[in-house]
């Protein structure tokens, strides 16, 4: 039997080239391998304020952007999160497992709710409860992510642990698969922040449906660390970010980059990072807009209903387990 992953995105903003090279590109080359679960955390989405209207579109958009990626609904499982009730049943459940302390300290959450905790609504807070659901219901055993939700997924396994241990085994505890070249592309304008869909400044991510001419003037003002050497170096986050993508964009190893730009100026290699990244996205733009609406629709009712048997399975041993019986089922 083939071991399983699980991930998804939120449709909230455009995803940029963090989301697809932290997640996505890790997910089409983990597919064949793994059996794999692909799904658009709409209920993750509305942890901040949506439009209604944009939310609906954002989230068959992404079905798209899952599918232009490259992954393969022959192959793999997409679905939409609120089509599988369960998500929601078991992360009230968790919920009554996880403690508030572990949950205000996720750095997410007091990195969004600084300064609003009055105003923000509860579900930021629980949002990593909803998520560790989402994993644990398919019994995954592994889950390709960006670094940004590693302590997420310690606190699934820490959630999935205690249930275990109070309740009988019931979880299989997740690992996180973090690419080691990826994981965290950072902010162009910037760089000591995470290149992020809801920074407001525009300048600072490069969106997959970026054209041409916008990448090429994001990169032109991307800022740059003083000195004049392009080479990996942590301690000159804005040219390490630059690098790591063109590294990524092009496939070449450190040492081709590196020597690539030898002796040039940041003028040069600015432009030719742009280029590597408008070739990239290329192909992936024009699979873009491929999809119907009627074709997305069975992948999505297809995949809901393979991720429904799977997940109903898991949460009926937890409710056996913990007692909760209805008079209907
Ligand atoms: N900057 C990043 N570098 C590498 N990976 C990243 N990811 C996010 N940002 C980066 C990874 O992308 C996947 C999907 O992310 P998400 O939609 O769940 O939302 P997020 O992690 O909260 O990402 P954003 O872009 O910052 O969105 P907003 O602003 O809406 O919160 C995840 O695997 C994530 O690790």
């Amino acid at each position: 039997m083939k071991k399983r992953i699980f991930s998804g995105a939120q449709p909230t903003g455009s995803l940029h080239i963090g989301n697809y090279l932290g997640a996505l590109k890790n997910w089409v080359s983990l597919q064949n391998e793994f059996e794999s679960f692909f799904c658009i955390v709409n209920l993750h989405a509305i942890t901040l304020p949506q439009d209604p209207q944009i939310l609906k579109q954002k989230t068959l958009d992404l079905a798209r952007i899952y599918l232009a990626s490259g992954i393969d609904p022959e192959v793999s499982t997409i679905f939409i999160q609120s089509d599988v009730s369960e998500h929601a049943e078991l992360a009230w459940v968790l919920n009554c497992i996880a403690r508030m302390g572990e949950l205000e300290r996720m750095t997410q959450f007091k990195d969004k709710s600084k300064g609003k905790t009055e105003r923000v609504g509860a579900g930021l807070l629980t949002y990593p409860v909803l998520m560790a659901s989402d994993i644990l219901l398919y019994q995954t055993d592994l889950v390709p992510i960006g670094q940004d939700q590693k302590q997420h997924l310690e606190l699934t396994r820490d959630v999935a642990e205690r249930f275990n241990r109070d309740f009988g085994e019931t979880f299989k505890i997740p690992e996180a698969f973090i690419p080691p070249v990826g994981a965290k592309i950072q902010s162009l304008a910037e760089p000591a922040k995470k290149m992020s869909k809801s920074d407001e400044n525009l300048n600072g991510s490069i969106f997959l449906l970026d054209d041409a001419d916008t990448i090429t003037k994001k990169m032109k003002k991307a800022v740059t660390d003083s000195g004049t050497e392009i080479t990996f170096d942590n301690s000159r986050p804005a040219i390490n970010n630059l690098l790591t993508i063109y590294q990524l964009m092009t496939g070449k190893t450190a040492e081709e980059c590196e020597a690539n730009f030898a002796g040039k100026g940041y003028g040069h290699f600015k432009t030719e990072t742009a280029e590597a990244v408008i070739e990239y996205l290329r192909p992936f733009q024009d699979r873009v807009k491929n999809y119907t609406g009627e074709e997305l629709k069975i992948i999505l009712k297809n995949g809901a209903e393979k991720a429904k048997t799977i997940a109903r399975e898991t949460l009926n041993d937890v409710y056996e387990k913990m007692g909760i019986v209805g008079a209907i089922n």
